[in-house]
């Protein structure tokens, strides 16, 4: 893995301190989260980014959510759909299963969003499968000549699927514009990523599809950021699928309920040496593009609108049991008109 690079790849002062705004957001809507799992607000799991939360922010920063780019997130990406716009009171309620929540309490975490409205789309959970998805997506908008770009976020456990297979080499065959970020965070739930695939590196899996491939230190904001927009820019342009193994490492269990034991202790702490929050906060500074009291003011701004998040969501009502069978089926006008 290479020293974070301090070549800002095009970002002023105004995005980094934009990008750091994001990475503390996510940490700290997770860490508000956690807090309301424990207090049993929660409903389902919670499923934590610590650690990797600088590989979905930087890479869903390189897409233009104005020219109509869509961002596919998984579960462990909540940094990525708070790039592309979404609301830290609209995830507090989809975890709680509030009636004013995105899906009005029918389903869970961040699986919401609509691909026009957001930027972002819901996820479903058979994992793989967002691939295909993902490919119909772009194909749509290449059709429609609307020049967007998808961006799709898969893990090394994922993608082991046979969808993941297929949706690749469809994609890359049509030349879709398509960015993949497999994130290779060590493990999928329990089993150690060596136990998961025999290739050398998860990026030579692009060898069977014939698309572009790049890897790159997970942990290191603007690289990631580097790789992203190159394989934007490159989708853009016509040139077609480009697959990025993100090298980063889940620092927390599959989920809250789990304790990770599985995981050697002396992976957690190698780890966390190299967060990717403070490495990149340290390279601001170290280059006299940022100092301790900007982030200061970022973190105050980001405890208040977490703070203000929370007291919404609290607030608001859980579904009346009277309306559980209604937005079952497109036309029964709950959702609106259609
Ligand atoms: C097809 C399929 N098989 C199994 C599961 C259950 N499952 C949910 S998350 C998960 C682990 C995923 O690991 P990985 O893709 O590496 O992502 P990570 O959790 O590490 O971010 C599994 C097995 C599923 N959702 N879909």
């Amino acid at each position: 893995m290479t020293e974070l690079s301090l070549e800002t790849h095009g970002l002023t002062r105004e995005n980094l301190l934009a990008i750091d705004y994001f990475l503390r957001l996510t940490r700290t809507l997770e860490e508000r989260l956690v807090a309301l799992f424990r207090q049993a607000k929660v409903i389902g799991g919670l499923y934590r980014s610590l650690g990797q939360e600088g590989e979905s922010v930087a890479a869903a920063y390189a897409l233009d959510y104005k020219q109509g780019d869509v961002v596919q997130p998984l579960i462990r990406n909540m940094g990525s759909i708070l790039v592309a716009g979404a609301k830290p009171s609209d995830i507090i309620k989809q975890y709680m299963a509030k009636a004013d929540s995105p899906t009005r309490g029918r389903e869970l975490n961040i699986h919401f969003g609509h691909p026009d409205r957001d930027g972002f789309i819901g996820q479903i959970s058979m994992l793989g499968d967002m691939i295909p998805v993902m490919a119909g997506i772009t194909l749509a908008g290449r059709m429609q000549k609307r020049n967007l770009v998808g961006m799709a976020f898969i893990g090394d456990g994922a993608s082991s699927t046979g969808a993941f297979y297929e949706g690749m080499n469809f994609a890359t065959v049509q030349r879709l514009p398509l960015v993949v970020i497999l994130e290779n965070n060590g493990y999928a739930y329990s089993t150690p990523t060596a136990k998961q695939s025999a290739v050398k590196t998860l990026a030579d899996k692009a060898h069977a599809f014939g698309c572009a491939s790049e890897v790159v230190d997970g942990n290191d904001v603007l690289a990631t950021y580097a790789a992203a927009k190159r394989a934007v820019d490159r989708a853009r342009a016509g040139e077609g699928v480009t697959l990025i193994e993100a090298k980063t490492f889940r620092i927390k269990g599959h989920a809250e309920h789990d304790n990770q034991a599985y995981v050697p202790s002396a992976l957690i702490e190698e780890w966390s040496a190299k967060d990717p929050v403070v490495r990149f906060e340290k390279a601001l500074v170290d280059a006299g593009l940022a100092a301790t009291s900007d982030f200061d003011a970022i973190q105050a701004r980001v405890r208040s609108e977490v703070d203000t998040a929370t007291d919404e969501a609290e607030r608001s009502p859980m579904p009346r049991p009277e309306e559980a069978a209604l937005g079952l089926f497109a036309g029964d006008g709950y959702w609106g008109k259609g």
